[in-house]
């Protein structure tokens, strides 16, 4: 059988094709060498590239941030405006999966006011109940405690608004289909009647709702999920309930303060129940769900070409019983953000109803501070929902009324700030231990605009002493 072998004077054809031509001029040599050198200096450089992004991604650092703060300050609202800024694909991916949680928050609006009705008299009548309505200019209640002498036994629904309540009776159906589909809990601790749904971190609950599309109702002109054909069924109701100035006059006097609670949306009902909604990105950080357990969110800063830092945002539970898991984090983060909710001056824990919202606030900041662990740790504060404080002023409340140590001091919002963070200062500086650094920025983190320029500036400050921590950059 023959063999193939190769005759001695095969030369190797990629040789050869790369061997300058025998009747090569002197001038063609000049010009193939020239160009030889010029394709080396080009492969040279493309090397050199590659090189110096392996290097730095070699270097790629990890900044981790702890997000702390009582239930309901604004956590999961940085953390939203975080991916907003540096992950918005992927937070854009999710606008979609949100509307089930905003079309929640908006029946969970609306039974309340529901509520509050079913605890009129229910006799019918033609004429409106004596309820005075609030003064045009503020939608919020300068009264702590409900008027006895406006007791609700005189008061009288009318038809119509009877007829009204009647209408809107399908939402306590759609509260439960809801409910399903996001997969919400009872919550054990809390478990008031109005208590707020609660689901677990993580994004079990994501998937859930794309797991279960809802029955879909169609004709011929196309399909639409139950729930949403239920909520534009019942949105002109809604908004007329919403309006309904006999029904906003009861709302002052029973302390139902929709406008300064979490995932507000009856501002927008005749936009967000309509068919075919998707939430905008101002929507979704809009969106109030409570989360139990730790969330972790990852995400990519550039800080320069090829000098990427990586993040993880550690997002923690902060009714009093989760406070407990929150020292397990302290000796593995480069920082720590501290959200206050200075709007909520006039509030009381839900879990707690005893403690003012920004007392308690001080109380966190002052176990924070003291904690040995956290004396390598940047500290950044964001003195949140600035915008509820000034509304709140304005509307007549009186700043010293729940911060007595306040005293006469002017019933602004700049004044009030300025008080607040002395005092968060004052803790500080009267703490045993030195932190790395102290920051504090004023913040209304529901507004996506002004957020992104703080969290701009509060990026490029960690990421630089992040990096110069490493040497990578002095
Ligand atoms: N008006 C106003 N609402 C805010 C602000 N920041 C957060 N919120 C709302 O407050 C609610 C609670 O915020 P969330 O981030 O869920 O609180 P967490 O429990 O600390 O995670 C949400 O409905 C947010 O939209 C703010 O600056 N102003
Ligand atoms: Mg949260």
């Amino acid at each position: 059988m023959p063999t193939r072998t190769r005759a001695r004077n095969d030369s190797d054809p990629f040789e050869e094709a790369l061997r300058p031509p025998s009747d090569e001029t002197p001038e063609q040599e000049l010009i193939r060498k020239r160009k030889e050198t010029e394709a080396r200096r080009v492969n040279d450089a493309i090397q050199e590239e590659i090189d110096r992004t392996a290097a730095s991604e070699k270097k790629l650092t990890t900044i981790k941030l702890l997000v702390l703060g009582q239930s309901e300050s604004g956590k999961s609202t940085l953390v939203k405006n975080f991916r907003l800024k540096y992950s918005s694909r992927e937070f854009r991916q999710e606008n979609i999966t949100w509307r089930s949680v905003i079309q929640l928050n908006v029946v969970h609006s609306i039974l309340q006011i529901l509520d509050a009705l079913s605890t009129l008299t229910d006799r019918p009548s033609t004429s409106y109940s004596p309820i005075s309505p609030p003064s045009p200019s503020s939608s919020f209640s300068t009264t702590d405690t409900l008027p006895h002498s406006r007791s609700n036994s005189n008061v009288q629904l009318t038809n119509e608004q009877r007829a009204l309540k009647l209408r809107l009776s399908p939402l306590i159906q759609v509260d439960r289909l809801l409910r399903d589909r996001i997969g919400t809990e009872e919550d054990q601790e809390l478990g008031g009647k109005f208590s707020e749904f609660v689901v677990r971190a993580g994004s079990a609950w994501k998937s859930a709702i794309h797991r279960q599309p809802g029955r879909q109702i169609g004709d011929e002109n196309g399909s639409v999920d139950q729930i949403s054909h239920l909520m534009s069924m019942c949105k002109n109701d809604m908004i007329q309930l919403w309006n309904d100035q006999v029904i906003r006059g009861l709302r002052v006097v029973r302390k139902l303060r929709l406008e300064e609670r979490s995932g507000f949306f009856l501002d927008s009902l005749d936009r967000v129940c309509s068919v075919g909604y998707v939430p905008t990105d101002d929507d979704v950080i809009k969106a109030r769900l409570r989360t139990l357990g730790v969330n972790e969110t990852r995400f990519n800063v550039v800080y320069a070409p090829g000098l990427t830092t990586q993040w993880r945002v550690y997002d923690v539970g902060g009714i009093k019983s989760q406070r407990v898991y929150w020292a397990s984090f302290f000796d593995d983060v480069d920082c720590i953000a501290f959200i206050v909710s200075i709007g909520a001056f006039n509030q009381y824990l839900e879990e707690d109803p005893e403690v003012n919202r920004l007392a308690d606030s001080f109380d966190i900041w002052h176990k924070i501070v003291n904690a040995k662990l956290l004396a390598k740790v940047h500290l950044l504060v964001f003195l949140n929902k600035y915008d509820l404080l000034e509304r709140k002023l304005a509307s007549g409340i009186r700043f010293n009324k729940y911060i007595t140590s306040y005293e006469g001091r002017s019933n602004d919002a700049t004044s009030c700030t300025a008080y607040i963070k002395t005092k968060l200062h004052n803790q500080l500086s009267e703490s045993k231990h030195e932190v790395q650094s102290f920051i504090c920025h004023v913040t209304s983190l529901t507004n996506t605009t002004s957020s992104g320029h703080i969290l701009a500036a509060v990026t490029e400050l960690l990421v630089t002493k992040a990096l110069s921590h490493t040497q990578l950059i002095n």
